[in-house]
């Protein structure tokens, strides 16, 4: 019988050889380019924990080893191409090629995937063998995230690493950090103490769904990352080719930072939100505002190295403009005709601050609304109706309709399900996306990302069980080919996938449903539901 090798993603093209090669026999990972000597000590750690081999790296060994090599042009960054590796591997030893050390990342993940599952543990749980095949291997689309909201509840610093891990193995490159909202504020900014005096700490949370109205538990919540600690998290996407895109988001949302800087809205600040939804405090458009963000997006700008700050943008209301003096004052200054142009006048200065830092603009797609510098890069959370609308208005776009990449919502119809915020999106819904919409230039199209959004998470196990088996399979739709997907449907290798999660200790939800503890049960974590509209096309 013909044995099953099961990764996710799907790779483009893979032959397998037939056999098996034990790494034990094999003399030392070699890495000739020192662009490559931190990926091939990193395979060598990961190696030596799960399975008890130690290989030494080394520049030059001329025995049977593992190889890593870079051979010819090099690709610009963020492309199809810098992420392409071919993997061989045969009785005398590993050769994994790429043309950027980008496609070498990958094809470490692709090795670590043909390994035992017990090879993912912590200590050494299975033998070092992988199967001989030939992989010929890259993306689809060039730019694959995972989105998560330490916002709504603060993380650990150590489960945002143990996030860039499983977006490693899973062959993501960037992972998004919605770093402030409403409910808190997470990083440190020098300038602005006040930032995390104030704004990362709210008194109470909400019980249950915030609609339930069921009351407040009493509890204060919050933290903030140092700037030692984004460096760390920062240097430990670096070394594993991960992206770590940092977003502050402005205008709106801004509970928590007129808790801190009352000055900076109409002065009557509400505090730090201690419920959610979407509120009617923005930032007033002030010079005093502009300085705050500028403050901002350089402590932002001198911790990540992503060449990418997002502005967030969403969910921006304007009531309070409509009220404010200050704002009807820009307006008639600045010709702008609309109260909605208030927001287009604060990214377009956005989008100046952020250049000038020598980094681009991500932005909501609510920035589109009264128009945007062509520059900015659209993440289209609304619809697939958003991407065409960006991708037309001459954008590069990030999708993330709320259809298929909002992972917050619930996982299926059980009332078991533990409490989410709305929406049905079950794991065949993902496998089942197809995420370049008819009629967009897939040019235009940077790539996808699934998002996290964590009103209802309040702790990393929360998270694990909304995000997997969904991301892996988000992983799947994002890298594999239509035809490579069509050949090996994704649902067929996510049992296969199980037990490397199980390996790794990931909380994910068993395909047949929640365990027992997992449940929502009939308290406050019980299921509540309310009615979820996809946003209309327009
Ligand atoms: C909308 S998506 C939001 C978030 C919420 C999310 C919940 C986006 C840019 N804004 O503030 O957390 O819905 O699904």
């Amino acid at each position: 019988m013909q044995r099953r090798i099961s990764l996710i993603p799907q790779p483009q093209h893979l032959a397998d050889a037939g056999g098996e090669t034990d790494l034990a026999a094999l003399g030392a990972i070699v890495a000739p380019d020192p662009e490559t000597t931190g990926l091939a000590w990193l395979l060598s750690d990961l190696l030596a924990r799960g399975t008890g081999l130690r290989l030494s790296v080394q520049a030059a060994y001329d025995g049977p080893a593992v190889r890593l090599r870079l051979e010819g042009p090099r690709p610009a960054d963020l492309t199809t191409e810098a992420e392409a590796y071919r993997l061989r591997i045969e009785e005398g030893g590993v050769d994994l090629t790429a043309a950027h050390p980008d496609g070498i990342a990958r094809g470490i993940a692709t090795l670590r995937q043909l390994l035992p599952a017990g090879a993912l543990r912590a200590a050494p749980a299975a033998r070092p063998v992988v199967p001989r095949v030939a992989i010929e291997d890259a993306p689809r689309l060039r730019w694959r995230s995972v989105h998560v909201d330490v916002a709504r509840h603060f993380q650990s610093k150590d489960f945002v690493l143990a996030m860039i891990d499983r977006a490693w193995l899973h062959r993501l490159n960037v992972v998004h950090l919605h770093l402030t909202d409403d409910q808190g504020w997470r990083v440190e900014v020098p300038a602005r103490p006040k930032l995390t005096e104030t704004a990362s700490w709210r008194t109470e949370t909400v019980v249950g769904h915030a609609l339930a109205e069921a009351g407040f538990d009493g509890t204060p919540h919050g933290g903030y990352y140092t700037l030692e600690d984004l460096r760390e998290i920062v240097a430990y996407g670096r070394e594993r080719h991960i992206m770590i895109v940092p977003e502050i988001n402005l205008p709106g949302h801004t509970r928590a930072v007129l808790a801190a800087y009352p000055e900076l809205g109409t002065g009557h600040g509400k505090g730090v939100a201690t419920t959610f939804g979407v509120f009617e405090e923005v930032l007033e458009p002030t010079e005093a505002s502009l300085a705050f963000a500028r403050d901002v997006f350089t402590a932002v700008a001198e911790v990540f190295d992503a060449p990418f700050i997002h502005i967030g943008g969403d969910e921006v209301p304007t009531a309070q403009w409509e009220r404010s003096p200050v704002a009807a004052e820009l307006m008639e200054r600045e010709g702008i005709a609309e109260v909605r142009g208030v927001q287009a006048w604060f990214t377009r200065a956005f989008v100046e601050q952020v250049t000038a830092l020598g980094r681009r603009v991500i932005g909501w797609d609510e920035i589109l609304d009264g128009g945007a510098p062509t520059e900015a890069v659209v993440g289209v959370w609304r619809n697939e109706a958003y991407v065409k609308k960006a991708a037309d208005a001459g954008h590069q776009v990030i999708a993330s309709p709320e259809p298929y990449a909002y992972f917050d919502h619930y996982q299926s119809e059980s009332a078991d399900e533990p409490l989410s915020i709305h929406g049905l999106t079950p794991v065949e819904k993902v496998a089942a996306w197809e995420p370049v919409p008819p009629g967009v230039d897939p040019e235009s199209l940077l790539g996808v990302q699934c998002q996290l959004w964590s009103e209802y998470m309040p702790f990393a196990r929360d998270v694990e069980y909304r995000a997997f088996p969904r991301l892996a399979v988000f992983a799947d739709v994002a890298w594999a080919s239509p035809e490579a997907r069509a050949a090996s449907p994704v649902l067929e290798r996510l049992e296969d996938h199980l037990m490397r999660l199980d390996a790794l200790g990931i909380a994910y939800r068993p395909l047949e449903g929640p365990r027992p503890w997992q449940r929502g049960g009939t308290g406050t974590r019980g299921r509540f539901d309310r009615p979820f509209e996809e946003h209309p096309a327009e």
